[in-house]
């Protein structure tokens, strides 16, 4: 086994760049440690509510959040953990993960943020590529006893000497807490804070250096751009190390401004109504088919849930009818987000006309962000053009951790980062996401793009959801296979009258639907998108090679 050097340096060094001295100049960054706000609201208001666990009802105001960090910080040092060392962070929505999270960074260590539904294959991939030296999981969480995952990693990586585990230890250590006196050390704000894993659906997830003030900015601005004050209630419904409710204001731009949050598990209607009405919820972040699901619970959920003015909704497209329904059945509350763990953010801003929040993903967070749409060529498009989104700024990274390799290919000399996403611009400077590079069908030879037939299908009335995906074809090269999951109640409709229907619409007829395949569901990834891999092989072997 190769071993890897206990470093940081990520070889792109931000602060060395001319880039880095523009943002300097324009006063971007703090210059300080990721946990400085939750230590300046601990000094001006310690006894307000900072984070509160939906599971238990235990809220914990800023003195003692900073508190419990601060005896989980003392409590990993004493383990033998030093400073700059990364960590393997996977637990559920709860206060622990709060409590952990900022204990981490109080003791300098490096959090690798994962996902509750990671398992061995990501977990030891992000662990060996980190260098990580320490893992820290919930015993048992939504049935999965993570304590098996933690065996088969320390059997696979040798270089994770500690685990520690929040509930039934087992042959595991407690989540550690001391009350040794303990200083935070100082640290190079321009070095990574954490981790974040890229969110692609394809192949192993990526690691991306988020550093102190870059993270810090983005949980800032996002803040701003929400009308966050200490007045909000936010709800962490998606999994909270995901970059959306972690800091997209999430969990961080939350602190930032002495706000209350709350971590639920259980984002259903059911569960989640009840925690909405009970802490006077203000603000939360879904993904589309979870908006889409709450939007139709209006209609028989009891709960109260008129204080949510905000509904962030990002992750995967939304469509145009499906915002204004949310709208519709829950006020003018949508936001959407379009957003990568990578860096760039877009924002629909709150006082932006409806239809444009229902008919765009927003503009990008910052006046500092450096957006261009290209072409296959890497030539500029004209505004209303689809082409791929590059982007460059103060938040967006400058290269994944140790994939030199993949950086080539991930950035453009000058410093770009290629996101795969396909855009059209508008003169305004709003974004519409159209597509995926990758997430294109090739058929006969044409390029169809899944998202636009998957609108088209939307609009069907008896569609509640769809996913098109391409399926290998020795004739055709691909053939076009269109996954519906019926609205309550209905049939789905045959291939014929889909074909009839997408025609009347105006729909090519090379972008028409093969095949068409009922479902009950769609298979979705660790945050919640549709995981189009997991579909394609279910398909598979449904239909045969
Ligand atoms: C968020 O982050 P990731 O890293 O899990 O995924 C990023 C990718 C984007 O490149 C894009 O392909 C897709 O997810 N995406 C959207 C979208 N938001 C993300 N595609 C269409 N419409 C949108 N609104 O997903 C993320 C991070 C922070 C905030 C929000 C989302």
């Amino acid at each position: 086994m190769t071993s890897t050097p206990n470093t940081l340096a990520t070889g792109f060094v931000a602060h060395r760049t001319e880039l880095a001295d523009r943002y300097r100049e324009a006063k971007l960054f703090a210059g300080q440690p990721l946990w400085q706000p939750l230590a300046n609201q601990t000094a001006t208001t310690p006894d307000a509510p900072a984070v509160t666990d939906a599971a238990t009802g235990t809220t914990l105001t800023y003195a003692e959040l900073l508190h419990a960090a601060d005896s989980r910080a003392a409590g990993f040092i004493a383990a033998g953990l030093a400073t700059g060392d990364r960590i393997v962070l996977q637990l559920n929505n709860s206060a622990e993960f709060a409590i952990t999270f900022y204990g981490l960074l109080r003791a300098g260590l490096v959090p690798v943020m994962t996902l509750p539904a990671h398992r061995i294959s990501e977990i030891s991939h992000l662990a060996v590529g980190s260098g990580a030296r320490g893992y820290v999981c919930d015993a048992v969480a939504d049935g999965y006893d993570y304590r098996i995952l933690a065996s088969e990693l320390r059997k696979q990586v040798p270089a994770i000497h500690h685990v520690f585990v929040a509930g039934e230890t087992g042959e595991f250590a407690t989540l550690p807490e001391s009350e040794l006196p303990w200083t935070p050390p100082i640290i190079d704000p321009d070095l990574p804070a954490l981790f974040l894993v890229s969110g692609g659906t394809t192949g192993l997830p990526k690691l991306i250096p988020r550093t102190h003030n870059d993270y810090a900015f983005n949980a800032a601005s996002s803040a701003d751009i929400a009308h966050l004050t200490a007045d909000d209630v936010y709800l962490a419904a998606l999994p909270a190390a995901h970059n959306f409710p972690l800091c997209c204001p999430g969990l961080l731009g939350t602190v930032a401004v002495g706000g209350h949050t709350v971590f639920t598990g259980n984002p259903s209607p059911e569960s989640a109504f009840d925690a909405i009405e009970k802490y006077r919820v203000t603000v939360t972040a879904l993904v589309p088919a979870l908006a889409q699901l709450w939007c139709a619970a209006t209609e028989w959920e009891p709960a109260n849930i008129s204080t949510l003015r905000l509904l962030q909704v990002g992750g995967s497209k939304l469509a145009e009818p499906d915002a204004a329904a949310i709208d519709a059945a829950m006020g003018p509350v949508v936001q959407q987000v379009f957003g990568m763990a990578e860096g760039l953010i877009c924002y629909t801003r709150i006082d932006d006309p409806r239809e444009l929040v229902h008919a765009s993903q927003g503009s990008p967070m910052s006046p500092h962000d450096e957006i261009r749409v290209v072409d296959t060529d890497g030539h500029e498009v004209p505004a209303g053009t689809e082409g791929e989104l590059l982007v460059r700024g103060p938040y967006t990274l400058r290269g994944y951790y140790r994939a030199p390799e993949h950086n080539a290919r991930a950035f453009t000399p000058d410093g770009f980062y290629r996101s795969g996403d396909l855009v059209r611009q508008t003169r305004s400077g709003h974004l519409a996401v159209t597509g995926r590079i990758k997430d294109t069908i090739v058929r006969a030879g044409e390029n169809v793009a899944a998202d636009d037939v998957e609108e088209h299908l939307l609009a069907h009335p008896a569609i509640a959801h769809t996913a098109v995906v391409g399926l290998a074809d020795d004739a055709l090269g691909e053939l076009i296979c269109a996954v519906v999951v019926p609205v309550r109640e209905a049939a789905a409709p045959t291939l014929r009258e889909v074909r009839a229907f997408l025609t009347a619409r105006g729909l090519a007829a090379f972008k028409l639907p093969d095949q068409i395949h009922a479902a009950t569901s769609l298979p979705v990834t660790s945050v919640g998108k549709i995981d189009k891999a997991v579909l394609r092989g279910s398909i598979r072997s449904q239909v045969g090679p």
